[in-house]
């Protein structure tokens, strides 16, 4: 599996401008069970630092920029979020880490799964003992 997988928005564009639909199943794999988005993000903050058990993610840099650092464990890679329409996948037991956000950046994020603290991990130590028992 690629560390980074971005997948291409379908964009529909007339002359009064830009449009992007996403649907369940069919332009991302898996059904959208939340929705949320991060802005206003202050210059020199980085956010994420945990993986998940379960959830998969869409992430999408609906404007701005900012970069996500993936990890599996064994490697890391590096993407810069920039488009509309462009997602990345953030799969399950995946560390991420977000850095360098543009003062306008505004990261929306379509969720497989409700909000569950309990799906988070949030130590890397923890992350590489999860990785390497399952
Ligand atoms: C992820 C990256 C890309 C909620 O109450 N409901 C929610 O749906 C979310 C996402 C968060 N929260 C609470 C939990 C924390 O008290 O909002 C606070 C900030 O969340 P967190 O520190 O996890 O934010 P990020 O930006 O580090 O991570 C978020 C998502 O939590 C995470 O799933 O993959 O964005």
């Amino acid at each position: 599996m690629k560390l980074i997988e971005l997948v291409p928005l379908k964009k529909i564009s007339d002359l009064r401008g830009s449009m992007i639909a996403i649907e369940n199943n069919k332009d991302i794999p898996f059904e959208i069970k939340r929705v949320y988005y991060i802005y206003d993000t202050p210059k020199g903050v980085s956010r994420g630092f945990h993986a998940h058990i379960n959830l998969i993610q869409l992430a999408v840099a609906v404007k701005g920029q900012c970069t996500f650092i993936l990890d599996n464990g064994k490697e890391r890679a590096s993407v810069v979020l920039e488009r509309p329409d462009q997602g990345l996948i953030i799969r399950s037991h995946m560390w991420r880490e977000m850095y360098d956000f543009s003062d306008d950046c505004v990261i929306l994020v379509l969720a497989s799964e409700h909000y569950d603290e309990s799906d988070y991990i949030r130590d890397y130590s923890c992350f590489l003992d999860a990785i390497s028992s399952s």
